[in-house]
């Protein structure tokens, strides 16, 4: 028996026990008996994925999350068992090694932060469990603990919204003046902040006349966004230019700069760069209050079902499979307004 079908077996056996332990309605009546085989006969072919959420820090990550729940359902093939970390690195190790004791078909995850898995994937390749990365990296020795990853550019996103500060302090004729530029990062040590942050320390280290006066982590959240950003209002008085690693600490950082009587946008003290361009921010970067967006798609589902499509069929996949992005602008944004769902 392939090694495969062994795996599968283990599969089947779990989602029998899974059925007897759910089903409530009598495993004792012989109708449920022959209910219980037919779900049985037909879950036992079904790809069982074991997918770790990082948590719902924001809307792009419950965008996610449903993007994954929508394209692995029972209908595509699969039988997915879904675990929220609530943004905890040890949530999602024990999410993992239970995946590995259930011995599902496939692990994906979406690592909290880059470092420190080196141990628990290597519990997952002794199983012989193919681990999918999806939008955040890891950050191991040996690349082969991992099949293959799906996700955004964090390091381009970063240079994106650099690129645009240096284009449009260049039509606005600033290009000598002081720049005073706060950093609000998202979680320490995860792919987005890394990448999103040396991105554009790229094209700020260009220019002696960009200052970097604070860089504080917001976690994501809008709430964290909030409350980082009153502190730094307190203290600087002078501030250009803010980098808001995603659309969630954007809302917050908002609300505490219009608070303290401040304005923001093109024509107000404070510009504001943002990404991930979820409507809600869209909205904003229309009304003139965001500057620019730069976009991380976060409807990876579709692609993540693909790549298990053709690791099912026995076929080479890539290392890294990377999704496309665009940039908003007021100029451009309003033709996209209407398509977004999230
Ligand atoms: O930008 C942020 C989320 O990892 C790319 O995580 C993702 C980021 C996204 O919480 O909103």
């Amino acid at each position: 028996m392939s090694k495969n079908g062994w795996y599968r077996l283990g599969t089947a056996a779990l989602l029998v026990s899974l059925l007897v332990f759910t089903c409530g309605c009598g495993i004792f009546s012989s109708v449920a008996v022959g209910e219980a085989d037919a779900h049985e006969e037909e879950n036992a072919n079904l790809v069982v994925v074991g997918f770790s959420q990082i948590g719902s820090e924001s809307v792009w990550r419950t965008t996610n999350t449903v993007s994954v729940q929508e394209a692995l359902t029972k209908e595509n093939g699969y039988f997915l068992i879904f675990n929220n970390a609530r943004q905890k690195q040890e949530n999602q190790i024990k999410a993992l090694r239970s995946f590995i004791s259930q011995r599902v078909d496939y692990i994906v995850f979406s690592p909290v932060t880059e470092n420190g898995w080196d141990t628990v994937l290597e519990e997952a390749r002794e199983a012989g469990i193919p681990v999918i990365l999806l939008d955040r990296m890891v950050n191991v020795e040996d690349a082969s603990l991992y099949t293959t990853w799906i996700g955004s550019d964090m390091e381009e996103e970063g240079r994106k919204a650099g690129r645009w500060l240096e284009q449009y302090l260049k039509i606005a004729n600033r290009q000598k003046e002081d720049i005073n530029i706060i950093m609000l990062q998202g979680t320490l040590g995860s792919s987005p902040q890394r990448g999103r942050s040396s991105g554009f320390m790229e094209i700020a280290n260009k220019y002696i006349n960009w200052h970097i006066l604070d860089q504080r982590s917001g976690d994501f959240t809008i709430a964290k966004g909030k409350e980082v950003m009153e502190q730094i209002l307190e203290r600087y008085e002078d501030i250009d230019v803010v980098v808001s690693q995603n659309d969630d600490m954007t809302f917050g950082a908002i609300e505490a700069i219009e608070e303290s009587g401040r304005s923001v946008g093109r024509d107000g003290d404070i510009l504001l760069l943002s990404f991930d361009a979820v409507r809600d921010a869209l909205r904003l970067v229309e009304e003139g209050k965001i500057a620019v967006d730069v976009e991380c798609n976060p409807e990876q589902g579709k692609y993540l079902a693909e790549v298990i499509g053709m690791l099912e069929r026995g076929e080479k996949v890539e290392k890294a499979y990377v999704v496309e992005e665009r940039v908003f602008t007021k100029e451009n944004v309003s033709g996209y307004m209407n398509s977004r769902t999230y």
